[in-house]
């Protein structure tokens, strides 16, 4: 018999909860052939990634995924023999409950914590470790990670191949943005943009409408947008709308499905991203990248960020890192980001040609998906 997996998902704000549980679940069904349930509290951000999903269903299936609604009022519902509570939420008392008993009459179900991404080194230390709970059950930390002896990153089978195709592919990459409507100049510099407030992008987009070289800019409908407005002196932009000022284009794009999202990244020369899911995209997209981190308490998001930079620049020439390390921190502390970009610029080929490479090397480590079952396998 199939083995049963139980995801809870709790939206905390934004997309990165249900976008890691999401793919993750979908990977388990399509890879490994695994029952899977996903509970999600908010199936109003699941429709955001899942177009086709209904917002107020109980339970509904896509992709071979049973999508549960996580009521406040918890239905009794048998404990699955794995159990992933994503990124620490507190999964519903009654079910701990459940896997208590459980444990008491057969093998008891396999509990994980599927914690956040980071590059710091003592990830590789507390991963696989267990917690000792007060009922007599254990939780196990997981932890996604850039390393050997971390969990890994998500990355479906398949994924670099299918990529590298639609790369090579020019007529795939026109149909696919002709489909959202863009159409940039043949010599533009196209890149992605998907960032929290920030109030270094005027800066940027000053530099990019500067350039003597053609820009073209997508923004995805989301939290950026004041602050696109605010550069392009308009009171509101929406999904559709095409803006040029100099030598920049910026073009709203509306929030496409995870699929989509990916061929976007893939056609871009560059990719601005945030949080965690998109930022492991852009990653797999094997493209120079800008990462916007999810600000967290106490300045703690900033060692996560100098931790993977720290990691992500080995092997580039010391100007090459300088200035790429300069640019992500301008963009993450309001920093110069005019000045920055054009230094950036110059060390381009190098960074993409890292970009390829760094993409290769984190392929070579087990996907999340595979270390889960992996350590699935071992505990039976
Ligand atoms: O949305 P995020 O900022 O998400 C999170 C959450 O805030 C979470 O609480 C926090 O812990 C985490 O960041 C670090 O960024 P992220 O993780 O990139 O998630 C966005 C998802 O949305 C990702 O799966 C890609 C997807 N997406 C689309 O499917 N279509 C789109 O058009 C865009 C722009 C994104």
């Amino acid at each position: 018999m199939k083995a049963s997996w139980d995801i809870f998902c709790s939206v905390v704000d934004n997309y990165g909860d249900i976008g890691v549980t999401w793919r993750l679940a979908r990977q388990l069904v399509a890879e490994h052939g695994f029952a899977v349930r996903l509970w999600v509290d908010d199936l109003g951000a699941f429709v955001r990634l899942c177009p086709q999903a209904d917002p107020l269903a109980v339970e509904q299936h896509h992709h071979g995924v049973q999508v549960c609604l996580w009521a406040r009022d918890w239905r009794p519902a048998e404990p699955a023999d794995v159990v992933i509570g994503a990124f620490a939420c507190q999964l519903p008392a009654a079910y701990v409950d459940a896997m208590v008993e459980r444990a008491k009459r057969a093998k008891p179900s396999l509990w994980l914590n599927l914690d956040y991404l980071s590059a710091e080194d003592w990830v590789s230390g507390c991963h696989g470790l267990p917690s000792p709970q007060p009922n007599g059950l254990r939780k196990f930390f997981f932890f996604p990670g850039f390393q050997a002896g971390t969990g890994g990153l998500l990355r479906e089978a398949g994924l670099l191949v299918e990529r590298e195709k639609f790369q090579q592919d020019k007529s795939a990459q026109q149909a696919f943005l002709a489909g959202l409507g863009v159409y940039p100049a043949d010599d533009a510099r196209l890149i992605s943009l998907f960032a929290y407030e920030n109030h270094s992008l005027g800066g940027w987009l000053q530099a990019l409408a500067d350039d003597t070289r053609p820009n073209h800019v997508l923004v995805p409908e989301g939290r950026v947008l004041g602050d696109v407005c605010k550069w392009l002196e308009v009171d509101r932009v929406a999904a559709g709308d095409v803006k040029v000022r100099g030598n920049l284009t910026v073009q709203i794009l509306p929030f496409v499905s995870q699929p989509e999202y990916d061929h976007l990244l893939w056609c871009c020369d560059f990719n601005a991203v945030r949080g965690e899911d998109s930022f492991v995209r852009a990653q797999w997209a094997g493209r120079p990248l800008l990462w916007h981190i999810y600000i967290q308490e106490e300045y703690a998001h900033w060692e996560k960020l100098e931790a993977f930079l720290e990691l992500y620049v080995q092997g580039l020439s010391a100007p090459a890192a300088q200035a790429l390390t300069a640019l992500w921190r301008a963009w993450n502390m309001n920093g110069d980001m005019a000045t920055s970009w054009r230094q950036m610029l110059e060390h381009w080929p190098e960074l993409a040609a890292h970009a390829q490479r760094w993409c290769r090397q984190q392929a070579t480590q087990p996907d999340l998906a595979m270390a889960l079952v992996q350590f699935y396998r071992n505990w039976i």
